[in-house]
């Protein structure tokens, strides 16, 4: 397995730091983008980090990290709740994915609940804050090793 991994990000978290940082926390995208480079960095892995308000655009990249046996790190946001084509972009794609969401998803709103992408993903994160994303980075460190064991 490579030691490349994509960190996706989905509809809205482009406007992060702006608004509800009760929920969400201060940081904008691009500070979590520069603290993921680094901590990656620092796991010896190779990011790509990218953000989309389209769901389409999202499944483009599950393909091309698949293409390129990367493994995946998706806050899939909104799509979380309601996108098959995630589920069967991530499934078919057969890559180790980590979901992580900034908000505890279990303390909010029932539709918030449920997620098509946690059945396919290898864990979830949620709750955390932008330490998430350098926790599924972590993990996902931890499980390529394991995997050229
Ligand atoms: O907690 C998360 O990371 C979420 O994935 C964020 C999504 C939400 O739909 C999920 O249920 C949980 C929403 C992202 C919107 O982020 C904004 C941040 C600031 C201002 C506007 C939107």
């Amino acid at each position: 397995m490579s030691k490349e991994i994509f960190v996706l990000n989905g509809p809205n978290l482009n406007k992060l730091g702006t608004r509800e940082p009760e929920i969400y926390g201060s940081l904008t995208l691009a500070d979590i983008e520069k603290q993921c480079m680094d901590k990656a960095a620092s796991l010896g892995l190779t990011l790509t980090f990218r953000q989309s308000n389209h769901e389409g655009d999202l499944v483009d990249w599950i393909q091309e990290a698949a293409e390129k046996k990367a493994a995946l790190i998706i806050n899939p946001a909104a799509y979380t709740h309601t996108s098959v084509a995630l589920q069967d972009a991530i499934k078919a794609g057969g890559i180790p994915t980590i979901e992580v969401h900034l908000s505890n998803i279990h303390a909010r709103e029932s539709f918030r609940h449920k997620s098509f992408v946690s059945p396919v993903a290898i864990g979830v994160i949620c709750g955390l804050g932008a330490q998430g994303y350098n926790l599924a980075l972590d993990a996902l460190a931890t499980h390529l090793k394991q995997d050229n064991d």
